[in-house]
């Protein structure tokens, strides 16, 4: 079966079957699961939820005018005002739209007008019609996997209209379609992982924050940021970092934060700053290294019991094998740090008990695999993995990993094989001789169908790509060098979009469809990623708006084109899906000694289902198991131990990922040998939005700067340029230009400037690659290239730019009102 949720359904899976196993012992109580004592007042609104938490809406005379904040929310996310004015914005799509030359001349028409807004309004009954046909067309003129429907994207969360799963559900009834696997998040690290620690540890539960604020001396935030990103979740945000943080202040835990921005959570926890160059932290790990081993400050016995491979990474890091000891000295001259910070941090780290926090940006670069599995090798040598406040943890900052984890059973949700649902799908529907490629390598097969691509030791033969279809992301704003990306884009006959919002992917496709919001329709969802604290109804909140479908209304009306319509809806209305997954839940819930309220009851109690948390969750150790007993607890890699020198990696044979962890030099950096532009370009998650959501609304005025979006620079490199507060300035590389207002701060690091990613993507001239773009899109300067061939992962962090004064008048921002339509 194919699991719904990417992220989270591995972790959900294997965490429910552990927490059922331990409140079962327990024999935690069946009863009144709601919070709120009976009789007491219910505040005003609706309950829903959202990426952000949550919420409850107040509606007047059909329009939502209030989204407050849920009482059992610890830290409302501050972007829900502008989740709200999402609704309303003028940058709505409301009709279906076609683009006129593919309507006009057909599939494959002036690919180079698209994003000019050339659009011509149609019916639903006329776009249907005509995706129902060019979907049959491809598939019968190429084959099914020249349509591509990985879509992959942060789309609303609610097991029923999960859009990315609902296309994948109706493109199996046309004969199937090319996938993707993998992620923007974390590509490198997700592949690299299993042959280190053997699960991708990047989604799994880390050591609960209460654990932490007891046991750990010294935490290091090692680029992560939790107090920015755990705004938001995959699932409906449960905020349960933020008091997680608070804990470690009120306990004064030691912080040091490794990153070239000092962060809102360095500020928050009086944090040390380092400030090493970025795409540099392989070789500092190693300096850290390499000092535990020469002063004996390492763990043997440790490394004895629970790794594999020490004996065969010593060499490299002494530098016996290539006569290059990877000694402070060596790390400084790299990283920046001096020499001494460096030790310094070696005996710290062996010192305290200590946690190394990693965050995904140091592996979304240019071998992004070593981090991750320099970092695991550092906690390795450290000992302290699997102890209380000890080892590492790769979630603090996702989701609010180190919320531990409720007893709630598993939400199933809509699958992706119709009928299956209904009791085993027919074996032709699931077995659909898909292709699949790494998710963020879709320009390269576009531009080199036939040609063989490396990964995770197997080869792919990369398929012919006619269509695209998208519903749920944005890819003209997640993926990596757009000018190459409109090239590439070329090759497709036909781009199909659903979304709420013109984005730059709506601007850029032939058929556009208008999707609700999560607030226009019913779902149900799970609160925390990891917490899994309440389930929640998701209600709808006010009519659609302007010609608005849900996606799932959508696909089934393609489907019904085909004489399909009740393989994709199994015959059940929307209430019926919701009521389906609860009452399957319930039972899951009752063998474990709880019993949920009727569906019923839960729906109309306005209020989000709240489930038990037993003492050994909120105490939960990473690794604690595994440390008492390796062999009955075997990690699943093929030595059952942490591998810090991978046969199965040696066997691949890839230059660009060695059998350990090694520092190579990435295509760019700060301090490069071959380096042609002077400052690194840091694309960080958006204080704001969530990547490009929201940057539609309101909330722009909180951040914009001259109306573009805001580049941090440091005083030196500002005044170094002749740079103020508020100028607006040209950033260009051999890739692209964009646009942006500059924001002096010493809060970052000299030679590196941060333009969050997300911002939306305006070419001055939509028909030329390699034009103006006029707000900041800042994966215009990024680089497309991938990792490694062992994950062939997003370099996204991988960036270097020059800034210069924008002369003259700046052409106006166009791209956050209607494109022009006919
Ligand atoms: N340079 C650089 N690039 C990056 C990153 C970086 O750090 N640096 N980060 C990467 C990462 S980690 C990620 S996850 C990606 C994020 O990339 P995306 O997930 O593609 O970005 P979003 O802006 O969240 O796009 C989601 C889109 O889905 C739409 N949507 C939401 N709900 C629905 C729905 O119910 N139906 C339909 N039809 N549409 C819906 C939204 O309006 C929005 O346009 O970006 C990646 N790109
Ligand atoms: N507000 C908000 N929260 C989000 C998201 C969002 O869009 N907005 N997106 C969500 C998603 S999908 C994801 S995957 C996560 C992403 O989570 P991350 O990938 O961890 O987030 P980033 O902001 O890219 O980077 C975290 C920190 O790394 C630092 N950094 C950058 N480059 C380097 C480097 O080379 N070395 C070191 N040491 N530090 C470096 C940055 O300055 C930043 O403070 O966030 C999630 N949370
Ligand atoms: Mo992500």
């Amino acid at each position: 079966m194919t699991l719904p949720n990417p992220k989270m359904s591995a972790l959900s899976r294997r965490r429910f079957l552990q927490t059922a196993a331990a409140t079962g012992c327990l024999g935690l109580a069946a009863g009144p699961l709601f919070p709120r004592a009976a009789g007491a007042q219910t505040p005003k609104g609706v309950i829903s939820g959202s990426h952000w938490g949550v919420f409850r809406a107040e509606v007047r005379d059909g329009r939502a005018v209030a989204f407050t904040p849920w009482e059992g929310d610890p830290t409302p996310s501050k972007q829900l005002p502008g989740v709200l004015d999402s609704i309303y914005s003028p940058t709505r799509i409301k009709y279906p739209m076609v683009r006129r030359a593919w309507l006009e001349q057909g599939p494959g028409a002036d690919p180079d007008g698209r994003g000019s807004g050339d659009f011509v309004r149609v019916s639903w009954e006329k776009a249907l019609d005509l995706v129902a046909a060019e979907l049959v067309r491809v598939r019968e003129q190429h084959g099914a996997t020249a349509i591509f429907g990985g879509s992959y994207g942060w789309k609303s969360p609610g097991k029923l209209h999960n859009c990315r799963t609902l296309l994948r559900r109706m493109l199996k009834l046309n004969g199937g379609f090319t996938t993707s696997s993998g992620d923007y998040s974390t590509g490198a690290a997700q592949v690299i992982l299993p042959h280190v620690v053997g699960s991708i540890e990047v989604y799994e539960q880390c050591t609960s924050w209460q654990n932490v604020a007891e046991h750990t001396e010294l935490m290091v935030f090692w680029g992560a940021n939790p107090l920015n990103t755990s705004q938001i979740s995959w699932q409906v945000a449960d905020h349960g970092a933020f008091p997680g943080i608070d804990g470690l202040k009120q306990a004064k835990t030691k912080v040091i934060c490794i990153d070239p921005i000092r962060t809102e959570t360095c500020a928050a926890l009086d944090g040390e700053w380092l400030a090493p160059r970025p795409q540099t932290d392989v070789a500092l790990m190693l300096g850290i290294a390499h000092t535990l081993q020469a002063e004996g400050l390492h763990d043997q016995a440790f490394l004895d019991k629970y790794t594999s491979g020490f004996e065969l990474f010593l060499p490299y890091l002494t530098g016996e094998s290539d006569g290059v000891p990877k000694s402070a000295d060596w790390a400084s001259a790299i990283c920046g740090l001096s020499a001494e910070t460096i030790r310094d941090l070696a005996r710290r780290f062996a010192g305290n008990r200590t946690m190394l926090a990693l965050g995904y940006s140091t592996q979304r670069q240019h071998h992004g695999e070593q981090a991750p599995w320099m970092l695991v090798t550092l906690a390795a040598m450290l000992g302290q993995i699997g102890l209380p406040g000890g080892g590492y943890g790769l979630s603090y900052h996702y989701a609010s990993g180190g919320a531990p984890t409720h007893a709630a059973p598993v939400l199933p949700a809509i699958t992706d094989s119709p009928g299956q649902s209904a009791g085993g799908g027919a074996e032709w529907l699931t077995g659909s001789g898909d292709a699949s490629i790494p998710v963020s390598r879709l320009v390269e097969t576009l531009q080199n169908p036939g040609a063989e691509m490396d990964f995770n030791g197997s080869k792919i033969t990369l398929p012919l790509i006619k269509l695209a279809y998208w519903a749920g992301g944005n890819p003209f704003s997640h993926h990596q060098d757009r000018n190459e990306m409109l090239r590439a884009w070329r090759n497709l006959e036909t781009f199909i979009v659903h979304d709420f919002q013109w984005t730059a992917s709506a601007r850029h496709a032939d058929i556009v469809l208008p999707a609700t919001t999560s607030y226009e329709r019913n779902d149900i969802e799970q609160v925390g990623d990891y917490a899994m604290s309440n389930i929640v109804a998701m209600k709808q909140i006010i009519e659609p708006q302007h010609e608005a479908r849900s996606d799932y209304d959508i696909f089934a009306g393609i489907a019904e084109r085909w004489g399909r319509r009740y393989d994709f809806t199994e015959g059940k209305t929307e209430m019926e899906w919701i009521r389906g997954f609860y009452e399957a839940a319930k039972i899951e819930s009752r063998a474990r000694g709880m019993e949920m309220p009727v569906f019923d009851v839960f729906w109309d109690s306005n209020e989000p289902l709240a489930f038990p948390l037993s003492d050994a969750e909120r105490n939960f150790v990473r690794h604690a198991a595994f440390r008492a007993d390796p062999l009955l607890n075997a990690l699943g890699t093929p030595s059952g131990r942490i591998e810090i020198f991978s046969r199965n990696v040696e066997k691949m044979g890839y230059d660009d990922c060695p059998p350990h962890p090694t520092w190579m030099e990435p295509v760019e950096r700060l301090g490069g040998p071959t380096t042609r532009y002077p400052l690194h370009v840091a694309s960080n998650h958006p204080i704001h939005r969530l990547h490009s959501q929201l940057c539609g609304t309101e909330l722009r005025k909180l951040y914009e700067v001259a109306g573009r979006e805001p580049c941090w620079m440091n005083p030196e490199d500002a005044a170094a340029r002749g740079l103020q507060d508020g100028d607006v300035v040209r950033v260009f590389n051999d890739r692209g230009q964009i646009l942006a207002g500059v924001v002096v701060t010493d809060v970052i690091r000299p030679g590196v400037i941060r333009i969050s990613e997300g911002g939306w993507f305006d070419p001055a001239d939509a028909r030329e690659a390699g034009s103006l773009c006029k707000y900041g899109d800042v994966n215009t300067l990024t680089t497309g290239i991938a990792t490694s061939r062992l994950s062939q992962g997003n370099c996204g962090q991988t960036a270097m730019a020059e800034v210069e004064r924008f002369e003259g008048a700046p052409p106006a921002v166009t791209v956050f009102s209607e494109p022009v339509t006919g």
